[in-house]
């Protein structure tokens, strides 16, 4: 499969003119497609920023490029669901397990600290858990994951196995994560949604998997998160690196799981 030639296929959306310009964001997307997927890839993108929940855009990039390197091929984190009754209880449970995942409880009350004032940002900040401060230096930008995907026949048929919906947006938080927790300097992830409409989110690492928690927000909140807890980053500018540039698919085996 991997022997065939991919593309890196991506898009960004924004209302009052293009976010480098202050705009506000509205939405984004990475796929990985084949030369003769490109034009759905194309329109499942455009769809998906046309009709957000966020507003309407107008401003919209597409852009796709050949991909160069080879591909990494990771297996999707285990999911877990945890239902809460409030947006307080929601925020204890991801607050328990960041803990557990080793985030200092110090660095999570500083971070967020952080949350509200960078609730903003259309990418993620990189947390230090030692410091207990921000390194990256992309400001209102953030840091932009790309070039990864999971294979739709693959995704669906895990879904299956798992009984979970075969949310869209799920899949990409799942890819997301994956690729973020595969680093070795990565703690956890703290992730919740821009979307008004949206308000689950996860706890992501590699000891724990995907942590949902179906109440981390109040409907009609725009405000997100993502959050990066990292740990040991000696080489803060190839962390940065592997989580643009890196492609990635994650990818399900299920024999592997049969017998586990
Ligand atoms: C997003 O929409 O930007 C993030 C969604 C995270 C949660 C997805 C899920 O597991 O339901
Ligand atoms: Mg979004």
């Amino acid at each position: 499969m991997l022997e065939e030639k991919y593309y890196s296929v991506r898009m960004r959306a924004s209302q009052n003119g293009p976010h480098e310009q202050g705009g506000k964001h509205i939405s984004g997307g990475e796929q990985i497609s084949t030369y003769t997927d490109l034009k759905s890839m194309v329109n499942v993108l455009l769809e998906k920023a046309l009709s957000h929940s966020r507003g309407n855009p107008d401003f919209m990039q597409i852009q796709f490029e050949k991909i160069e390197e080879p591909i990494k091929v990771l297996k999707p984190l285990p999911v877990r669901t945890y239902e809460a009754s409030s947006v307080e209880e929601g925020q204890s449970a991801a607050r328990k397990l960041l803990e557990q995942a080793g985030v200092p409880t110090e660095s999570i009350d500083k971070a967020y600290e952080l949350i509200t004032e960078f609730s903003e940002l259309r990418g993620a900040i990189l947390f230090d858990i030692r410091s207990g401060l921000r390194i990256d230096d992309r400001n209102e930008k953030g840091i932009r994951v790309s070039r990864m995907d999971w294979l739709t026949a693959n995704f669906e048929k895990w879904a299956e196995h798992y009984q979970l919906t075969r949310s869209q947006r799920m899949r990409e938080a799942l890819v997301l994560a994956a690729k973020v927790c595969a680093h070795p300097a990565t703690v956890a992830e703290l992730c919740w949604s821009d979307d008004p409409e949206y308000i689950t989110g996860y706890v992501a690492s590699k000891r724990l998997g995907y942590q949902r928690i179906t109440k981390l927000k109040e409907y009609g909140d725009e405000r997100g998160c993502r959050i990066f807890f990292v740990d040991g980053l000696s080489d803060l500018a190839s962390y940065i690196e592997y989580l643009e540039k890196q492609p990635i698919f994650v990818q399900w085996e299920e024999k592997a799981c049969h017998t586990s």
